[in-house]
């Protein structure tokens, strides 16, 4: 009936105003948040909280872990120099991803229950282009072949053998990644453990990045191991877009390390960003997300997850579940190591 489809009609159009609305009011909102962080300093909660700068600067660096001060220092070259973003996080965690004794990122990286050492990485710019790559195996640079991901194929993820074909069509020399290190503590491992993969691992410390380049725009990477003696095959969040990376240019990025498994449930990082574009601080952004993630383990959460967020104006923020997560920001030129806030 025509009164019902003009109904119809008009309840759509309603809708599609009121969202139209709503964006463009979150999106004023989220400015405005920008340009307070520029002006106004972070609550002293927060500050107090992370040990986070009371003001947004720009550019920054920003990396989970203490490690990370190796990458921001190869990004802040970069930016240093007017450099973009995406090139800063890319060059900065390659620096991780070739250290033999980081046992937990990319070349000697601790191999999985069959001995594989396979990698999971993605990486994301400011205009909202990404690309991953998971379980690829025999790449020292998996951020790389994520970034070719991206600008090369039509695709965003691409996985084993698959991944590991475009690598090599790209290029990328083929590599033994499993060290006489990893390889023994993997040989100790199977002897005790009964084959099975250890769901609260501590065994992990993926370097997830963030960087804000002199122009304003944002680039993340991660890129890991995964879970040390995980099985074969399984996938980490660190190349899920949402999960163990975010970056929304209007609003500002997270990224995630921990027990991929609850940051995958959680799609922690896309949440924090989200949060952010409601108003948090990034500081209140990653604990809000954390909090989700106790909440949906009834408050006892033995594991750990830690997030670390830019927002636009370059403010930042980190925070883990369980005591023990820092990061590593390069802001102002001081490059230094934040103890991150911890929930439980
Ligand atoms: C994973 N999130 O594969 C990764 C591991 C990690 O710090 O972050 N370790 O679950």
């Amino acid at each position: 009936m025509p009164t019902t489809i003009g109904i119809g009609f008009g309840i759509g159009e309603l809708k599609s105003y009121s969202m139209k609305t709503r964006r463009d009011f979150i999106s004023k909102m989220a400015l405005g948040t920008v340009a307070a962080g520029l002006s106004l300093p972070a609550c002293n909660e927060d500050k107090a909280a992370a040990n986070v700068p009371a003001e947004g600067q720009i550019p920054l660096a920003i990396s989970t872990w203490p490690f990370g001060t190796r990458a921001n220092e190869e990004a802040w070259k970069i930016l240093s120099e007017g450099g973009k973003a995406l090139d800063a996080v890319e060059q900065g965690v390659r620096v991780i991803e070739a250290d033999p004794s980081n046992q937990s990122v990319g070349y000697g990286g601790l191999p999985d229950r069959d001995g594989h050492v396979t990698l999971d990485a993605c990486i994301m710019d400011s205009t909202g282009n990404c690309g991953s790559v998971a379980a690829l195996e025999h790449i020292k640079h998996p951020i790389s072949v994520a970034r070719r991901v991206m600008e090369r194929t039509p695709h965003v993820i691409l996985v084993g053998e698959g991944a590991l074909d475009f690598a090599l069509t790209e290029g990328f020399p083929k590599e033994n990644l499993l060290t006489p290190e990893a390889k023994a503590r993997w040989e100790k491992w199977v002897k005790t453990a009964e084959y099975k993969p250890r769901v609260n691992a501590e065994l992990h410390d993926t370097i997830g990045m963030l960087a804000i380049d002199k122009d304003g725009n944002i680039s993340g990477a991660c890129t890991t191991s995964g879970m040390a003696f995980k099985m074969h095959g399984r996938v980490g969040d660190s190349p899920i877009i949402g999960a163990g990376l975010y970056v929304d240019n209007e609003v500002g990025g997270a990224a995630a390390t921990g027990l991929g498994e609850e940051v995958l449930k959680s799609l922690s990082t896309f949440l924090v960003v989200e949060l952010m574009r409601n108003g948090a601080t990034p500081q209140q952004a990653c604990e809000q997300a954390l909090d989700r993630i106790i909440k949906r383990n009834g408050g006892k959460a033995d594991f750990q997850v830690g997030l670390i967020a830019v927002n636009k104006a370059g403010v930042a923020g980190g925070a883990g579940i369980q005591a023990g997560f820092s990061y590593a920001l390069y802001q102002n030129g001081e490059n230094s190591v934040h103890k991150a806030k911890n929930l439980v």
